[in-house]
């Protein structure tokens, strides 16, 4: 059996927009690529690590970067395909860990629990995900592999570039002892000289410290803190990600289709769809979207804000409904679609919001009334979503649904 009960990788890309720039432009291939403002007013974001010899850092004047490093390139930073880049790199961790929890635009939490019988041992594993990243993108990164988070995040960035830092299970406490207090997270450079000023210059001297001794000196929460921490406790959860901004479904048609009963018929599968999503990944939903393609390939978009966030379809329906005035039924439709956007975990506090501008006027209704109604739809929908996972999906139909069957003439409406 694996000596690992817990299995986390920190991967964070090395000197990302750099690294960016020079795979996009080979001529900046080899050479000090400073990734800035392009004035000398600006700071420096990043730069190639031929740069980093001269002394060149984030965050540096770009004028003191030049001083440094006369001959660097300086580029102007390209965010949006930073970002395009990242997303790629996002998804391509998830084929590799259930869980991807993203920190930034480079760097991530994989939590890698579970994984030894389909991937092998960790570090074989890391390599191949470096490899995997190297192969689709063309980037290099480093990988920290542990049994925690804290101890994974550390160990990416102590060899780097390209580096792989394993942490096994047992050896927490030797690997961070000869570590300095600066790598302590949440310890800045201002809290540093206080942990100075009371010898405390590695975390193996916070290990030999004891927590009374400490939190008398640095008070209860930072003395729990970081005492945990460098002893290698860390039992945070890897939080999978939050980047879905938006969760939907579209239909083109083989025929084009018009007017508000069959737009409605139409949309109601795609309703279902989306709210068993957002159930199944645990989100509510606070704006809602219709999106219409006539057969002349013009596109409409209407969105509104939820009164209250919404994870049924019964509300979804009602939103749409509205949405449905705001558009041209009677012109031929080649595809319709609907998405929930501005999503919240569903733990997260419900309130019961006022009207956002732009709102649609007939959502106003008793607030007490409207929170009744769907906490019983809520109940009603989980219930549903069990038992279609226990017995299939086919086993429960809407009483609209089984109208479509019964009576075939029948189109079901949003109001049913
Ligand atoms: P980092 O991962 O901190 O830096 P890096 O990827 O450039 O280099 P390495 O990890 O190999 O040390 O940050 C990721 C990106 O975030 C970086 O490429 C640019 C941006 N960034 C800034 O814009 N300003 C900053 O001060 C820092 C630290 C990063
Ligand atoms: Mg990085």
């Amino acid at each position: 059996m694996s000596e690992w009960s817990r299995i986390v990788f920190h991967v964070d890309m090395d000197a990302f927009y750099a690294s960016v720039e020079q795979r996009d432009h080979p001529e900046l291939r080899g050479k000090p690529v400073i990734v800035g403002g392009p004035s000398n007013r600006g700071v420096v974001s990043t730069c190639s690590y031929e740069a980093r010899v001269f002394g060149v850092k984030s965050a540096m004047p770009v004028m003191q970067a030049r001083k440094l490093c006369p001959q660097g390139i300086f580029v102007p930073g390209r965010m949006k395909q930073y970002a395009a880049v990242s997303k790629k790199l996002m998804l391509l961790f998830s084929d590799f860990a259930p869980d991807v929890e993203p920190l930034s635009l480079d760097e991530a939490f994989l939590e890698m629990t579970g994984t030894e019988p389909l991937f092998g041992p960790p570090e074989k594993t890391a390599r191949v995900l470096q490899k995997r990243v190297w192969d689709t993108l063309e980037l290099h990164c480093s990988v920290g592999v542990a049994p925690n988070k804290y101890i994974a995040k550390v160990a990416s960035d102590l060899y780097k570039p390209r580096g792989l830092t394993v942490c096994a299970p047992g050896t927490e406490r030797t690997f961070l002892a000869p570590l300095p207090i600066e790598r302590m997270w949440g310890v800045g450079p201002k809290t540093v000289p206080r942990f100075h000023a009371l010898g405390l210059t590695t975390l193996g001297h916070l290990q030999s410290s004891s927590l009374p001794w400490l939190e008398e000196r640095l008070g209860r929460s930072l003395a729990n803190h970081v005492w945990h921490l460098a002893n290698g406790l860390d039992v945070r959860n890897v939080q999978r990600s939050r980047t879905a901004k938006s969760i939907g479904a579209e239909r083109t048609y083989d025929k084009d289709i018009q007017g508000r009963p069959t737009i409605e018929a139409k949309l109601l599968p795609l309703i279902d769809e989306i709210a068993a999503s957002l159930r199944k990944k645990g989100f509510r939903s606070k704006g809602i979207r219709l999106k219409v393609k006539y057969a002349d390939f013009t596109q409409v978009t209407r969105q509104l804000k939820l009164l209250a966030p919404a994870q049924t379809a019964h509300e979804l329906r009602r939103a749409l409904g509205d949405l449905l005035l705001k558009i041209d039924v009677k012109r031929p439709i080649r595809l319709v679609g609907a998405a929930a956007f501005d999503l919240i975990e569903e733990e997260a506090p419900q309130q019961m919001s006022l009207l956002d501008e732009g709102q649609v006027s007939e959502q106003v209704s008793s607030n007490e009334e409207r929170g009744e109604d769907r906490r019983r739809h809520e109940v009603l929908e989980h219930t549903l979503d069990a038992v279609r996972q226990k017995f299939g999906s086919a086993t429960l139909m809407r009483g609209d649904d089984l109208l479509r069957g019964g009576r075939k003439k029948r189109t079901p409406r949003f109001d049913d």
